[in-house]
């Protein structure tokens, strides 16, 4: 959506000042195996954008899934701002309403409003956000289908019909998944961005197409923000308001379990 085709590889995304710092960090971290590479940002007609490797070029027809991470997708501010500004969004309303008439209470129905931590609490509690640290966003299939319609894809039953979908079964693809997520953990332990950064609304995107290629990568930093000083985050501990914790650990876990589990039925 939010991305477009740039020159030499490269795609260009709206520059956010929150996600150009993560980059920049990244790119000198264990995890920059992980991460698009940063070409840093440019100007183009008055606009700043980001530069980012162009992770489909030479992917044949790929399948593509966006699967957002962590126990919760709103940051902890959001808390303060619903307490103090109380700023009411008729948008998100709604959203909310369009999935499920009965979700807004009777108060929420006579303001036409929600705050934006109501909002996404509720997106957090209906999908597997809260129970098993991640959601599926969307999916693009390899013929061009995009499907996005996973707002109550919630328990793992549901969570794995979605992953043998995309995958189609294909045992070398799920192995080859479950692979680099394991990578993935080792080098988290690694990483000293990771223990000292709080990861909101990051998503894994994972590829796969027809030449067997598959992969899987980390983005979308824009809430992603440093702990405070001498603050090092587990990931896969519950989230107290102040802790600060993310749950990033717990949705890998539940990530490599459950596609581990796809190809052994
Ligand atoms: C979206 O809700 C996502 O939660 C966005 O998070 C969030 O953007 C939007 O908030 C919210 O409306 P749906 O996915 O249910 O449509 P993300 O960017 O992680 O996908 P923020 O601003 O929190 O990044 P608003 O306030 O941008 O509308
Ligand atoms: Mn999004």
């Amino acid at each position: 959506g939010n991305i477009q085709q740039g020159e030499g590889g490269k795609v260009l995304k709206k520059f956010n000042v929150v996600e150009d710092t993560c980059l920049q960090a990244l790119m000198s971290d264990p995890l920059h195996l992980f991460v698009p590479r940063y070409y840093g940002n440019i100007s183009r007609n008055g606009e700043r954008y980001i530069r980012l490797e162009d992770l489909l070029s030479g992917l044949r027809k790929p399948a593509i899934m966006d699967c957002k991470m962590g126990i919760r997708t709103y940051q902890e501010e959001e808390i303060i701002k619903a307490k103090t500004k109380g700023s009411l969004r008729s948008d998100m309303y709604q959203k909310m309403e369009n999935v499920d008439p009965t979700a807004p209470t009777a108060e929420e129905q006579a303001q036409r409003g929600v705050t934006k931590l109501r909002y996404m609490q509720w997106r957090d509690s209906t999908s597997s956000t809260s129970t098993l640290g991640l959601r599926i966003e969307g999916i693009m299939m390899e013929n061009g289908t995009v499907l996005r319609e996973f707002n109550k894809t919630r328990t793992k039953a549901q969570v794995t019909e979605t992953l043998l979908f995309f995958t189609k079964r294909q045992v070398h693809i799920l192995k080859a998944y479950v692979s680099r997520l394991e990578a993935l953990r080792e080098t988290l332990k690694e990483s000293s961005f990771f223990n000292t950064h709080e990861i909101i609304g990051s998503s894994l995107l994972f590829l796969h197409d027809q030449t067997c290629k598959a992969n899987i990568w980390m983005i979308d930093f824009g809430k992603t923000i440093p702990a405070p000083e001498n603050v090092y985050l587990k990931h896969d501990v519950p989230w107290v308001e102040g802790n600060r914790e993310d749950g990033y650990l717990t949705g890998l876990t539940s990530l490599i379990s459950l596609l581990h589990a796809c190809h052994e039925t």
